[in-house]
């Protein structure tokens, strides 16, 4: 085993003096002695990629990364963590875009991943559900459910990579929220964690259970900050047979708000995506990615999905397209003829995070309004950018459909990012936004929530963070900083 410093001399005796007489070595013996001999990693090249986010931006120390096979072998590890005072930095695919999921903060800690529990224990056709442990990748686990004729409707770019129990631990949003909501609209039940080591199975298959309180919401969305997630029971859905996806040029975001609208009041909620994308992406996406539009160029695009389990959606959408035309709400417009287009018009949408990346450097910002304020939104924070931060430009695309827009800001070498932030949020604040509409808080956004949240609603979430976990030490330095 690699030595490694005395964590208590490592980060300093004087805010961590839980276990003085407890040495690393000790510590990383006994995790070792229950796990299996792929189960501890102390190898600094082994541990490398996760201690670091994959932008790039958030880097952080660990003791050790440890991978248990199992819920049970969680459950020792995180009890003699609790008993040393080493904090826990849950992961899984450790796609996060808030610094999530790599450790921050002081004190002796360690990666907790959960890859090996990947197992999907169940696929129900009848009761429409899955269970799955929390390492399995999202896109296996759709896969399962579409073997099954079945649909796991949470769909987003990072979805090969991506691990279940990180989608329910952020509330993953994606592209279908539209249509079939949040991650927390989805679980049923869940096997968790508790930080002291407690291990509680809630994987109940049930549709209605109001016995008592509903205590898997405290754990969705929570970021691995009030325990961990080893399992859950996901809600599924008929697979729709039909689908239609279309690329339109729109004028304006008002013009694609009218498009929403006659959208589904002829589609009614068969919406399942609804994309709005600024002409700047498809620079990018032409310029880094190579990929380019088949629009004639527009200064914004909308990207929009229906799919049913009955014919006649196709027909439908081709009304929609017709009536948005005549009414100026569209100006060009082209329908996938097969599944191959639809991919290719969707690759465009999933290639912008890509191209942003290669453009250089930008700050991030995943925020929400309601959706009807979303063009004035745009309008006011696309101005206040041009005014504050000369040499900056805003790269706007999202989920319009849900008041979700990403207002990415690339920027120029030596911009105060810090400064970006505010500017985009304040104006977010002016419209009672969100700062984090579906990424979550993590390391990146502490500051802004310490700044923007209530104090109220402060104190309610330090008052939770407490009683779950009175030492601090689920995923330290995320969310309440
Ligand atoms: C998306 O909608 C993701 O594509 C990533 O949420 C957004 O790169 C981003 O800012
Ligand atoms: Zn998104």
């Amino acid at each position: 085993m690699t030595r490694l410093r005395d964590p208590y001399s490592l980060f300093g005796l004087r805010n961590y003096p839980m276990n003085i007489a407890l040495k690393s070595e000790d510590f990383l013996a006994r995790l070792a002695s229950g796990l299996d001999a792929r189960g501890l990693v102390t190898d600094p090249a082994d541990m490398a990629p996760h201690l670091v986010d994959w932008r790039g931006l958030f880097r952080g120390e660990a003791l050790a990364v440890v991978r248990p096979r199992t819920a049970q072998e969680v459950a020792g590890v995180v009890a003699a963590c609790a008993q040393a005072g080493v904090g826990i930095v849950p992961q899984g695919g450790n796609t996060s875009l808030a610094g999530g999921s790599v450790p921050a903060g002081e004190g002796p800690q360690i990666v907790l991943s959960l890859s090996r529990l990947n197992a999907i224990r169940t696929v129900d056709k009848v009761g429409m559900l899955i269970e799955v442990e929390a390492g399995c990748v999202l896109q296996t686990a759709q896969q399962a459910a579409a073997a099954a004729g079945r649909l796991l409707p949470v769909s987003l770019g990072a979805e090969g990579t991506a691990e279940i129990g990180g989608i329910i631990s952020t509330n993953a949003g994606g592209i279908n929220v539209l249509r079939y909501g949040m991650t927390r609209q989805l679980v049923l039940g869940l096997e968790v964690v508790l930080p002291d080591g407690t291990l509680i199975n809630g994987l109940r298959h049930l549709r209605k259970d109001n016995a008592g309180y509903d205590w898997k919401q405290v754990f969705i969305g929570s970021e691995g900050t009030l325990g961990l997630v080893t399992a859950a029971v996901l809600r599924l859905v008929p697979a729709p047979r039909h689908k239609v996806t279309a690329l339109l040029a729109v004028p304006s975001p008002e013009a694609a708000l009218s498009l929403l609208a006659r959208a589904q009041e002829e589609i009614g909620d068969q919406v399942s995506a609804f994309e709005l994308i600024c002409g700047l992406s498809f620079d990018l996406l032409a310029r880094n990615c190579d990929l380019k539009a088949p629009l004639a160029a527009a200064p914004w695009v909308v990207l929009m999905q229906a799919d049913s389990c009955l014919s006649g959606i196709e027909e439908a959408m081709e009304s929609v397209l017709a009536g948005a035309l005549e009414a100026g709400e569209a100006t060009d417009g082209v329908v996938a003829a097969s599944e191959t287009q639809a991919r290719q018009l969707w690759a465009l949408r999933e290639h912008i995070t890509e191209a942003e990346q290669r453009e250089g450097p930008s700050v991030k910002h995943d925020v929400s309004v309601p959706i009807a304020d979303m063009p004035a939104f745009l309008a006011e924070a696309e101005a206040e950018v041009a005014r504050a931060l000369p040499g900056c430009r805003a790269n706007m695309f999202g989920h319009l459909g849900d008041g979700n827009i990403h207002f990415n800001v690339l920027i120029a070498d030596g911009t105060d990012k810090a400064a970006v932030n505010r500017t985009v949020h304040d104006v977010v604040a002016k419209y009672a936004g969100s700062i984090s509409a579906e990424h979550g808080i993590g390391r990146y956004r502490a500051p802004e929530l310490a700044h923007y949240k209530p104090q109220a609603e402060l104190a309610l979430m330090r008052r939770l963070k407490g009683a779950l976990d009175p030492q601090g030490l689920m995923n330290r330095g995320k969310v309440l900083g």
